[in-house]
């Protein structure tokens, strides 16, 4: 099996999660980092069309979007599975990839992060905390639902650790980062279970920003 190249910036939730799919399957990778102010370049927009990460290369394929990426690990690496056998689980998962992608993403996400890690850790900026209050009824709703969807199981998609975990566990783990973490899981204990499990895998614990830093450093 051909080596797997991952293009990515460090700490990027989107691209973590391709990385713990990666991790998870045991597969062997070379993180190729890519500096924020090279999104929009020439370089990168000929592998991305976007200008975004992650970008993922196997041999001569090369993919864009997280979901497709990590549907395509599970086709060439099927084991350990990360999509569940029964029917509605696997929906239930599918659905739960989707509300990252359109609600946890869009809002929660990349406000809160930006606001309040990337803007300034990388950019030296303050937040915005106009911009922060304005998000927040709509990541409490996103919040409430991917809590109602948890409910007593151990993974959101059911037991097992899905590809769902991988997505929507480094989104979390960015905004568990941030003091809006505490107001959004307050009354919602089985998220920050859940985060804490998904957290102790080694996948997460290989993946971590540092982690990846080095890597890109290394690369
Ligand atoms: N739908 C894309 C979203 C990827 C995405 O937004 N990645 C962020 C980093 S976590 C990014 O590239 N941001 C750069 C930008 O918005 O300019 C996917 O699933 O891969």
């Amino acid at each position: 099996m051909s080596e797997f190249i991952v293009h990515g910036i460090p700490g990027s939730p989107y691209g973590r999660a391709v990385l713990v799919a990666l991790e998870e399957k045991g597969a062997r990778y070379r993180f190729q980092g890519v500096a924020p102010g090279e999104l929009r370049s020439a370089r990168h927009l000929a592998i991305h069309p976007f200008g975004r990460v992650p970008v993922l290369v196997h041999a001569d394929f090369r993919l864009y979007e997280t979901a497709a990426i990590l549907r395509y690990i599970e086709r060439v690496l099927p084991s350990p599975a990360l999509v569940p056998l029964a029917t509605r689980e696997v929906a239930r998962m599918d659905q739960l990839m989707n509300v990252n992608d359109w609600y946890l993403f869009q809002g929660p996400g990349n406000v809160i992060g930006f606001q309040r890690i990337v803007g300034p850790k990388l950019m030296g900026l303050a937040p915005d905390e106009t911009a922060i209050a304005a998000v927040l009824p709509k990541a409490h709703a996103v919040f409430e639902e991917l809590s109602a969807q948890l409910g007593t199981q151990r993974h959101l998609a059911g037991d097992a650790f899905t590809l769902a975990d991988a997505m929507i566990g480094p989104q979390m783990d960015f905004l568990a980062q941030t003091p809006e973490w505490e107001v959004l899981t307050h009354g919602r204990a089985n998220l920050r279970e859940w985060l804490a499990r998904v957290g102790e895998r080694p996948s997460f614990s290989a993946t971590t920003w540092e982690k990846v830093a080095r890597l890109a450093q290394a690369a």
